[in-house]
């Protein structure tokens, strides 16, 4: 298949799921490829990406053509592999610190009122050369917090623990000790975010049912947030007054930066939360003399102010962001078209501002950032002008 019809193909798909016909089509930022325009070469990708594990999968985001990503194309990843659910024995469990301990059958679920989001996200470890680890979704289901009212929130209770139908050993390090335990994968949500209003447990991405790489039947979705957050085959929800200190959530999740306070280094070690400001050129294609750049943008739902392209040495200028996907926390797509580039190697870079004035990051202001998570930083990509 030439690379021409396998994108045509995502877009028909990518058009169907959203509910559009052709005539009410927006005008994409990020076309079907006209008729002789040509993707320029990115150069900094490696030559051989080593085939990824069998349940993970990465976005070539040069293929990205409409605001919602495929399911057949939506990234993946999970520590455990996935569970089998069987949908009629499931049911979703409220324990802890709750009035009344439920256990909700999906049927129960989809009779309650139901909510719809659009919500872009990345794992918090996406990062160059592929940035592969991101999707944008359009997400069914109840709001986490109807759920939690019919269970009646004890006062005491002040963290709410998500657990998947995943599991696995994990050797837990105390001290000079080591223990192996089975269990599960779990992360939690402050009281103040459970209750917000805007955490979901969806059922349904796209108009489909999850799939399984997504955590069908039922997964948490907290906007604004990173991967992680995400819990998929959601199986339990337990409230309780102490802290969660699972793997997941205590010590695999962390950043690990060294901030200025008052003219000192202080070494932060913070929980990978809300998204970070991100931008990144995802495709860069030429028809004639002319060249357009076209990227997405992740953040924590602030409103965006602008988005910049950079050419080489050149200044910075405004990007088009698309209309199609101005929702708050949808991902946002943008383009850039300029002319008069020589053949040769050139570097194209992109810049987003959000509505509070905070600016992406370079690499060089990350410098003291250790760990490789929540990597924000502009991303100069290398093309190749043939
Ligand atoms: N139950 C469970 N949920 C999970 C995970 C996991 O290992 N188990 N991984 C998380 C991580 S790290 C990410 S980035 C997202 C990926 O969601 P996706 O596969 O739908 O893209 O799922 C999150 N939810
Ligand atoms: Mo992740």
């Amino acid at each position: 298949m030439t690379m021409q019809s396998t994108r045509r193909g995502i877009l028909k798909g990518g058009l169907a799921i959203a509910g559009l016909s052709a005539f009410d089509l927006p005008e994409w930022v990020l076309p079907v490829m006209a008729q002789g325009e040509t993707v320029v070469p990115f150069t900094d990708l490696p030559a051989n990406t080593p085939a990824p594990a069998a349940d993970r999968r990465l976005l070539d985001v040069r293929t990205i053509e409409a605001p919602l990503t495929p399911r057949d194309s939506f990234f993946t990843t999970q520590h455990y592999g996935h569970p089998d659910v069987d949908p009629t024995a499931f049911r979703l469990k409220v324990s802890g610190l709750v009035n009344k301990p439920l256990a909700l059958s999906l049927d129960d679920l989809k009779k309650m009122k139901s909510t719809q989001i659009t919500f872009g996200f990345e794992c918090s470890g996406n990062r160059r050369p592929l940035q592969g680890l991101c999707s944008n979704g359009h997400w069914t289901g109840v709001p986490l917090k109807t759920v939690l009212d019919q269970a009646g929130i004890k006062g005491d209770a002040k963290e709410f623990v998500f657990f998947g139908a995943d599991r696995g050993d994990e050797e837990v390090e105390f001290r000079t000790q080591k223990f192996t335990v089975n269990q599960q994968f779990g992360r939690s949500l402050s009281r103040e975010k459970a209750l917000s209003g805007e955490p979901i447990l969806a059922y349904s991405m796209n108009n489909e049912p999850l799939t399984k790489h997504q955590g069908f039947p039922l997964r948490l979705i907290v906007p604004g947030w990173y991967g992680v957050a995400n819990v998929k085959w959601l199986s339990e929800i337990h409230a309780q007054e102490d802290q969660y200190l699972g793997k997941y959530q205590a010590r695999w999740y962390r950043t690990l930066r060294g901030e200025m306070i008052d003219g000192e280094m202080k070494w932060v070690e913070a929980a990978v939360t809300s998204m970070q400001l991100k931008s990144f050129v995802a495709r860069v294609s030429r028809a004639g003399d002319k060249f357009t750049a076209r990227g997405v943008i992740l953040n924590d739902g602030t409103p965006i102010k602008s988005v910049e392209v950079k050419v080489d040495d050149g200044a910075w200028q405004q990007a088009t962001l698309d209309k199609a996907t101005s929702d708050k926390f949808s991902w946002k797509l943008f383009s850039y078209s300029w002319t008069g580039t020589a053949p040769g190697e050139h570097i194209v870079v992109s810049r987003v501002t959000d509505a509070n004035g905070l600016v992406q990051p370079t690499e060089k202001d990350l410098e003291n950032k250790k760990t490789f998570l929540e990597d924000n930083s502009q991303h100069p990509r290398k093309i190749m002008v043939a």
